[in-house]
């Protein structure tokens, strides 16, 4: 498939504290860096998301169940788990979102509360290729609300690792993106 300036790359929180030895560690996080690194080129619109809390974010728990509204403390605003994977060539020209930055709100979707949508629209993308991490939280809502959005949405399926948090919730998030429209791709078909 080619690329071309009407398509956007969306990294998904490729940071620290979702890749091994983070304080959410999703495994397997840190494998999809050489392939997201091999993307970038592609694209003209390239975007990373970031999970940016504030320290007291109403999702983390002392005692984490690792699921939904019950993680550990991670992607705290401005400290070291919350900066992007130091091995992820980020070009000049990336446009960061930074996304859950509000106190008593989670927003796992990169459109949630953030500018996104607009700066994709100005820019007139009509199709998004979604990577990152992880598949079955922030991957899974940004691909949803790309679709209801109005974007033609590509997962890379070799470009996201999930946390399978609880077990079998990995193989529902993708099967809901299936119904919904999102088409799957691996990344070697895509070229510029
Ligand atoms: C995420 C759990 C908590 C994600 C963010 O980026 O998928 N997961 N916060
Ligand atoms: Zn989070």
């Amino acid at each position: 498939m080619k690329i071309t300036d009407r398509d956007a790359l969306i990294v998904v929180d490729l940071q620290r504290d979702f890749c091994p030895g983070g304080a959410l560690a999703v495994p397997g996080g840190d494998e999809i860096i050489p392939v997201v690194n091999s993307l970038i080129p592609l694209f003209k619109t390239v975007v990373f998301t970031r999970d940016w809390h504030p320290p007291d974010h109403i999702s983390f728990s002392p005692n984490p169940r690792f699921t939904d509204g019950s993680w550990p403390v991670h992607c705290v605003a401005g400290t070291p788990g919350a900066e992007f994977h130091p091995d992820l060539k980020i070009p000049p020209h990336a446009i960061i979102v930074s996304k859950a930055t509000e106190r008593d709100r989670e927003a796992y979707s990169g459109f949630e509360g953030t500018e996104l949508d607009r700066i994709l629209k100005e820019r007139g993308i009509k199709r998004i290729f979604v990577c990152g991490l992880a598949t079955d939280y922030c991957v899974k809502n940004t691909a949803l609300d790309g679709v209801r959005l109005g974007y033609e949405v590509y997962l890379i399926e070799d470009g996201v690792r999930g946390v399978d948090a609880p077990p079998g919730n990995l193989k529902r998030a993708l099967e809901e993106m299936k119904k919904a429209g999102v088409k799957f791709l691996r990344s070697e078909t895509l070229h510029g």
